[in-house]
């Protein structure tokens, strides 16, 4: 914990206090990669909410008392990807990789006048962070802000992976590797979508019985069967399933998932961030039979046109984000949420600044 300066909001940009901030896998792979380019000293954390405590010139859409959620991919609304109708993945506002705000390529947090770098422009780990205002989206006032930060990654990703990306389809056949936040929201998306399988794989067995706590898929952890899991899969799915998502971020896992899909229409979505090896390879033939493998970020949704309708659902009851979380922790205890998270012990801890 450190005593960190934040300048006050640029132009088009906020200062929020931040409420609550979840952790997220991605915070700890960037937090412990060896890559050369990794970026220190930075203050992680992207999965939140808050409240907007002052506004910079030319902001129109905030107001100070303004509650909102970050967005770690912003939306600017008038680029050629955000006005494609295709894509969710602003030029303008998007992914954020090397520690500086989109404007002006400059920091916003210092100690003693030396920069301390933003991670996703987001930064939430922090009591007040300034963001760009196409990087946040104004949330109804009367959902929990301690539950909602949830959906500024995850579970919002997890769903849109099985609504906007691979269109679940009704009586369809699912499987998922990696039954964390994202792995198990891709599950109740599918299940919402009226999937009639839907067979869950980790190797954590504590995962695996969280997943069938919950009822939200069929999981297989024996270790075994993991040997010889596409295998398997194809043997109980007469042949693979209609879909596989990916939600460890283990590139190696990319064959796998393809093999467990089956042939002519089999589609796999890869979602996990990978920890160590971003390349990937598989087989040719297994596309040349017809599957599709596809990318995506944030679950697809447009993060400022789409997240105020998944608040709503969540108060309308149309969806579960309370039984992701497993853990509340003050914002001082911010490095049991870190352990938890290495250990698999935990699926969402919320930290409450
Ligand atoms: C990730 C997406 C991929 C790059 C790092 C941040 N976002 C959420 O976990
Ligand atoms: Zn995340």
């Amino acid at each position: 914990m450190e005593e960190v300066e934040l300048s006050p909001p640029h132009p088009h940009e906020i200062r929020i206090k931040v409420f609550s901030s979840s952790l997220c896998r991605s915070d700890i792979s960037a937090w412990e990669s060896q890559a050369s380019s990794a970026i220190f000293p930075r203050i992680f954390g992207h999965e939140a909410s808050g409240i907007v405590e002052s506004i910079g010139e030319g902001v129109t859409e905030f107001r100070e008392g303004d509650h909102v959620l970050t967005v770690f991919t912003g939306e600017c609304r008038t680029c050629r990807q955000c006005t494609s109708g295709k894509s969710n993945v602003c030029q303008v506002l998007g992914l954020e990789r090397r520690g500086v705000m989109h404007s002006d390529q400059k920091t916003r947090f210092s100690i003693k006048g030396k920069p301390v770098f933003h991670y996703c422009a987001v930064s939430s780990f922090s009591e007040y962070t300034v963001v760009h205002s196409g990087c946040a989206v104004k949330v109804s006032p009367n959902a929990p802000l301690e539950k909602i930060c949830l959906l500024s990654c995850g579970v919002a990703a997890g769903l849109g992976a099985a609504w906007n990306v691979a269109a679940v389809s009704e009586g369809s056949t699912v499987v998922i590797f990696g039954l964390g936040t994202v792995g198990l929201s891709v599950a109740q998306g599918a299940r919402l979508k009226g999937a009639s399988r839907i067979i869950g794989v980790d190797t954590n067995p504590d995962k695996c019985e969280k997943a069938s706590d919950n009822n939200l898929c069929v999981p297989v952890f024996d270790v075994i069967l993991l040997n010889f899991l596409s295998q398997v899969i194809k043997r109980i799915t007469d042949g693979g399933a209609d879909y596989s998502f990916e939600c460890i971020g283990d590139t190696g896992m990319i064959t796998t998932a393809l093999q467990s899909c089956c042939d002519g229409w089999g589609l796999t979505v890869t979602l996990g961030v990978p920890k160590v090896k971003p390349e990937m390879s598989a087989h040719y033939g297994l596309l040349l039979t017809g599957r599709t493998l596809k990318g995506t970020i944030f679950g697809g949704w447009k993060p400022k046109s789409d997240l105020p309708s998944l608040v709503d659902m969540y108060m309308n009851k149309e969806i579960e984000v309370d039984k992701f979380i497993t853990h509340d922790l003050p914002f001082e205890d911010i490095n049991t949420a870190f352990s938890l998270m290495r250990e698999g012990k935990c699926l969402r801890c919320v930290i409450h600044m």
